[in-house]
């Protein structure tokens, strides 16, 4: 049996796949566990249309009837949006979901493993899990790093929220061999905000440049996953300052609910809307768009570099 055998891809994406056109994966723990229902399935309709409207096709990944779904008709993106029992499927539940049937939505993690599997190499989401806060004595670091480090696929998100430590996230990416990209800026991005203080590692300014930098590192092998990070538009930015206190108290609620595990980011995620009375869940809708609309761009600046070559009797001087 091979990994084929578990995929289903959506009629769109298998146009796209046969005709050569290029393909943007997003993730589907946004929609089941990060944002509430109905402005979840709204974003992710808009989302998937701002793909199309910059050239590219969208496919959603999720695990429904023990199929790994690449795309969602749409009917399936509103039965997983409106679904009770999914799981959050991280590299250590992909296979459960797809064993059991229980509906499974994919973490940034999951969404890379899926997208490799069907040979799309860039991907949009909106904030990428990291290094939480206190981790030195929680040992919460989320698989998304580890997947970072080994998955060849080139992630699109507006940083790391400040609900992690940032410092530290960056620090294992950087062990993990992991190039963190700042998308025209050199200051990290921090999710609700355009900037979080902290330098990133690199700056590049255009789709094509970044399409050129993934082509050549794919020249090597496991050469693993790219992070690049795209700041928010400044109409949508909400400042740390705004942020620190709500973003402190959903950290404090969630240790006096002894929150553990894969629970823990949900939860904090929930608290912090509850907290911000809306406001936030705007912010994040606007920055997972223009992530899609960039991961779509480089997408189709991909189209001009052809694939990875093993044959070395071509080796020039
Ligand atoms: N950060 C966000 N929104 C999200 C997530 C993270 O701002 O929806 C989700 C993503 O699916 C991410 C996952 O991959 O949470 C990370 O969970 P954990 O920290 O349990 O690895
Ligand atoms: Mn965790």
């Amino acid at each position: 049996m091979q990994i084929s055998s578990l995929l289903s891809l959506s009629s769109e994406v298998r146009d796209a796949k046969e005709n050569g056109k290029p393909v943007v994966a997003l993730e589907s723990t946004i929609i089941t566990h990060g944002m509430p229902f109905p402005k979840n399935v709204e974003t992710a309709r808009m989302v998937e249309q701002d793909i199309r409207d910059a050239g590219a096709v969208p496919a959603t990944i999720a695990v429904l009837d023990k199929r790994l779904r690449i795309g969602l008709e749409p009917e399936d993106l509103d039965r997983l949006a409106q679904a009770e029992n999914v799981l959050k499927c991280s590299r250590a539940d992909l296979a459960l979901a797809l064993t059991t049937g229980q509906p499974g939505a994919t973490t940034v993690a999951a969404t890379m493993m899926a997208a490799h599997a069907a040979e799309i190499s860039v991907f949009a989401t909106g904030g990428i899990g990291g290094v939480h806060k206190g981790a030195e004595k929680t040992f919460d670091i989320s698989a998304d790093l580890e997947e970072l480090g080994r998955t060849p696929v080139c992630v699109v998100a507006a940083g790391a929220k400040a609900l992690l430590d940032i410092p530290k996230t960056l620090e294992v990416l950087e062990t993990k061999g992991v190039p963190v990209v700042g998308y025209g800026t050199n200051d990290l991005p921090a999710f609700w905000s355009r900037q979080s203080g902290l330098a990133a590692p690199y700056r590049m300014d255009t789709p094509e440049e970044i399409a050129a930098f993934i082509a050549t590192r794919a020249l090597f092998e496991d050469h693993g996953g790219v992070l690049v990070t795209n700041p928010v538009p400044s109409e949508a930015e909400i400042s740390q300052e705004d942020m620190a206190e709500h973003i402190d108290a959903a950290i404090r609620a969630a240790e006096a609910d002894a929150i553990t595990g894969k629970d823990v980011t949900p939860f904090v995620l929930a608290k912090i809307f509850e907290l911000t009375g809306g406001r936030s869940l705007e912010t994040n809708i606007a920055l997972v768009r223009n992530n899609a609309r960039l991961a779509a761009q480089i997408a189709v600046a991909q189209v001009a570099w052809p694939g990875r070559s093993t044959d070395i009797t071509n080796i020039t001087e």
